[in-house]
């Protein structure tokens, strides 16, 4: 049995978690927090502490980008890495802008603010960092994001890992109380609709939501 490591809310762990679901793959969730209360044993599956960590029998991976990038040798079908060249560069530079340049904002300065301090680590929000974050650091953030979208997808005509790189980030904004504004990022909230609606994506919401009473 496959093994997913780490905490569901983390949209490294749902990244992960869409793909398995994509492709069909069974697999189990096994809670792991990050941080001080560590299980032991931790640093041999997770070398560098972060969520996710897997288990493939007795092959142990981590990194959610490592992870997939194992999950397409293993199961091809559905192809979430374009064959061409340009495209699936292409697939891993959203991939990378979704780890690199979204969660250093909307994780680290508005779902850390909002969510994860104050539940988890008992601080309070600082409701200027978040301001801030919205108002000068998520815009040009989504204005490259409105102009890379031509069709259904970032890349080419189905699915890639760069759509599931760049929404699992935008699941966390939303989760902190942040939409993508319709009036000044059609495109791009509309996709943002359409790839949550998935069913690899809206299961996943759907047990976080309840578990965690995300919005309530
Ligand atoms: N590049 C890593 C990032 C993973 C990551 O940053 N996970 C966060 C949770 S969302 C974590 O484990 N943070 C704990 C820490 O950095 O110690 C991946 O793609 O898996």
């Amino acid at each position: 049995m496959r093994t997913v490591y780490g905490v569901s809310a983390s949209p490294f762990v749902r990244k992960v978690r869409v793909v398995l679901a994509e492709k069909g793959l069974d697999y189990q969730l096994e809670a792991v927090f990050p941080g001080p209360q560590e299980p032991a044993g931790w640093r041999k599956l997770s070398p560098l502490g972060k969520v996710p960590a897997f288990r493939d029998g007795d092959r142990t991976l981590s990194d959610s980008s490592i992870i997939s990038a194992y999950l397409e040798r293993v199961a091809p079908e559905p192809p979430l890495y374009p064959r061409d060249p340009y495209d699936y560069a292409r697939a891993l530079w959203f991939e990378e802008y979704g780890d690199g340049g979204l969660v250093p904002v909307f994780g680290a300065k508005i779902f850390f603010q909002r969510i994860v301090g104050p539940r988890f680590f008992g601080q309070t929000t600082d409701e200027a960092v978040v301001d801030r974050a919205i108002e000068t650091e998520v815009p040009p953030l989504l204005d490259y994001l409105e102009g890379q979208l031509t069709g259904e997808f970032l890349v080419g005509n189905r699915l890639t890992i760069g759509d599931i790189g760049v929404v699992t980030q935008f699941v966390n904004l939303r989760y902190a109380g942040v939409s993508v504004d319709v009036t000044r990022w059609p495109k791009l909230a509309a996709y943002v609709g359409r790839i949550t609606a998935r069913p690899s994506f809206a299961a996943l919401i759907e047990e976080e939501t309840s578990a965690f009473g995300f919005g309530q």
